[in-house]
């Protein structure tokens, strides 16, 4: 296997994104059991200790991770014996035996009550066990039927915290909703009532799922345009509308909200509405050591109380001091302290994508054949594409078994000597793991392949141990060039399987192992802030459709998108290099076969 430089042993100090996390997560689990423990009357003083302990754990202001590996959990505000032990059994285990006993206690759904800002325990007492209501589902139910006990102000905040869960509830897949809007962009952008039209909001930011689909338009006419956006042929419902915006659901059911504004202010509503609005918050406090306020209306000199005219986000920025950031980098994660410092990363783009490495074919789930997918690979412009179709040693009822795949491999070579010199066809597998992460096949024939994948399809809910230990047992393997689809996990579902990422990237560090990150529609895997985490660690991250099906394909849009996100430039894939490049990197690693 390849082993790239910088190789060094993951420390656990340049990931401050993961462990920032551990500490929110373990406060979210000690308030939930404060929470729980209070709605049970339990002992007042276990009460404020887990209180405390949650406040402790938020507030800090380094990774909790650290702390223990100092031996100093229990010089914490608040943290005695007890939980210094159970904020450990979480960091060995990724799980607290305790907490997981006392969510069982009680319904469900009440804990996203019990996590409400707005509700004492007592209203959540109440409303559970005077009304019956033990869920956000039902609670809308009774608060939109306006049957809730409370005082004004008590609703308010209750209408907002609702609203939100609502909306949360129908974020879309990024593969869904990107076509869609393209669907609409390019219609508007033939209407001569528009000027200029943009994606804008999470989907131009490119996150794996957005809460709407946001475009933004200059128009000298901004009121009869929006009457013209609520009389497209897929909207179903005009939610709300107004002289410069309205908001519509389509007859799929996804929310699209439109902004028009005139020419002038067009870059000032585009940077606005692209958000993020942690983005914005962050530049506006930048702004304002200039004297200057960000507005979706234009750039304010506050001395002045006069709009500057900005034709170009890039002018925007400029006029802060700072080079443009790439949509896909404002998050508010870093961006703007790297563009101060001159140090934003030039973003990999998908032109400079030179093959997909993931695709499957009919011989074993795919639908199209290798001819029809060397034929869209060459229409998409690339050089290469790799056929790893799923094997299996035992005859199992999907994948190849090792009679078929060296069939295909000597397929593959016949139909690449066809082919314009200009592409070629990979020849490849994606092998399933044993639950121990054995990769049980013939070694003779992984040896003859360009590049092998290795994949945990099954066993995904096996404890974290487990299912990480079979991950970089995979890893380990001197014939595993990509680990696909890392996390495993499948948007849009509540259940994420539980991983040591940590462990994972510093294997894929030590042996040098590819990355994937795979763009299916449902995927999107690794998701984008582990992609930074793995290429600040400098591991080569590679790129994989996984398509079953030759339009499926076009899906590597989505995946350089969750690239981009995760900050990698062209030299962090491996599908940016060339054929014989590729060949090159996966030959010297010592496991693949020239076709
Ligand atoms: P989403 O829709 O939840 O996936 O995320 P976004 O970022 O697309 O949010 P959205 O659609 O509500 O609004 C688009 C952008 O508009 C958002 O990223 C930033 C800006 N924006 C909207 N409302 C606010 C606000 O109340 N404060 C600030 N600072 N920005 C806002």
């Amino acid at each position: 296997m390849p082993v790239y430089a910088p190789l060094y042993r993951y420390t656990g100090h340049s990931c401050s994104i993961m462990d920032n996390r551990d500490n929110q997560q373990f406060s979210t689990m000690f308030r939930d059991i404060a929470s729980i423990l209070a709605l049970q009357g339990d002992d007042p003083f276990r009460i404020r200790a887990y209180r405390r302990a949650a406040q402790t754990l938020a507030s800090l202001s380094e990774p909790v991770r650290n702390v223990a590996r100092r031996d100093a959990l229990e010089s914490l505000p608040g943290i005695g014996k007890t939980l210094a032990r159970e904020i450990q059994e979480l960091l060995e285990t990724g799980r607290l035996r305790y907490y997981e006993h006392l969510i069982t206690t009680v319904p469900d759904g009440l804990l996203p009550l019990l996590r409400l800002p707005s509700l004492s325990t007592e209203q959540v007492r109440s409303l559970w066990r005077t009304h019956d209501i033990s869920s956000m589902k039902q609670l809308a139910q009774v608060f939109h039927a306006e049957c809730l006990p409370f005082d004004v102000p008590t609703l308010a905040a209750l209408e907002k915290e609702i609203a939100a869960w609502e909306r949360a509830q129908y974020r879309m897949l990024l593969g869904v909703a990107l076509p869609r809007a393209d669907i609409l962009l390019e219609r508007l952008a033939r209407l001569p009532l528009v000027e200029q039209v943009s994606l804008a909001g999470s989907l131009r930011r490119g996150a794996a799922m957005v809460g709407d689909i946001n475009i933004v338009m200059a128009s000298p006419d901004p009121p009869r345009l929006m009457h013209v956006c609520n009389q497209q042929p897929e909207i179903r419902q005009v939610l709300e509308t107004a002289q410069t915006s309205t908001v519509v659901v389509t007859s799929e059911g996804l929310c699209v909200s439109f902004v028009a504004v005139l020419p002038p202010q067009f870059a000032s509503a585009l940077h606005y509405y692209t958000g993020s609005a942690a983005h914005l918050t962050a530049l506006r406090r930048l702004a304002q050591r200039r004297r200057l306020d960000l507005t979706q209306y234009g750039v304010m000199q506050l001395e002045r109380g006069q709009y500057l005219t900005v034709a170009t986000e890039e002018d925007m920025y400029d006029l802060l001091g700072l080079p443009c950031i790439a949509p896909e980098l404002r998050e508010d994660s870093g961006e703007i302290e790297a563009a101060e410092a001159g140090n934003l990363p030039a973003l990999v783009t998908l032109e400079d994508i030179r093959g997909d490495l993931h695709v499957q074919s009919d011989w074993s789930n795919g639908a199209h054949s290798l001819e029809d997918i060397a034929q869209m690979g060459q229409r998409l412009g690339y050089q290469y594409v790799a056929i790893c179709d799923y094997a299996t040693a035992a005859a199992a009822d999907r994948g190849l078994t090792p009679a078929q795949l060296e069939a295909q491999i000597a397929a593959i070579r016949r139909l690449n000597a066809t082919l314009p010199e200009t592409f070629r066809l990979l020849t490849g597998v994606e092998v399933d793991l044993s639950p121990d992460g054995e990769v049980a096949f013939d070694t003779g024939l992984l040896q003859e392949l360009d590049v092998v994948i290795a994949a945990a399809h099954t066993g995904l809910k096996e404890p974290r141990h487990k299912l990480t230990r079979r991950l970089c047992k995979a890893m380990e393997h001197p014939l595993v060039d990509i680990l696909a689809h890392p996390t495993g996990r499948m948007l849009g579902r509540q259940v994420m399987p539980s991983i040591d990422m940590e462990a994972v990237l510093e294997t894929a560090v030590e042996t040098g192992t590819y990355l994937e990150i795979n763009s299916h529609v449902l995927r999107l895997d690794l998701p984008d802030t582990y992609v930074r985490q793995a290429r600040d660690l400098g591991v080569t991250l590679a790129l994989g459709s996984e398509a079953q099906n030759i339009q499926e394909m076009r899906t590597m849009r989505l995946g350089v998108l969750t690239a981009r996100r995760g900050w990698l430039g062209p030299d962090q894939l491996l599908n940016t290099l060339t054929y014989g490049g590729l060949l090159r990197r996966l030959h010297d690693s010592g496991v693949s076969n020239v076709t």
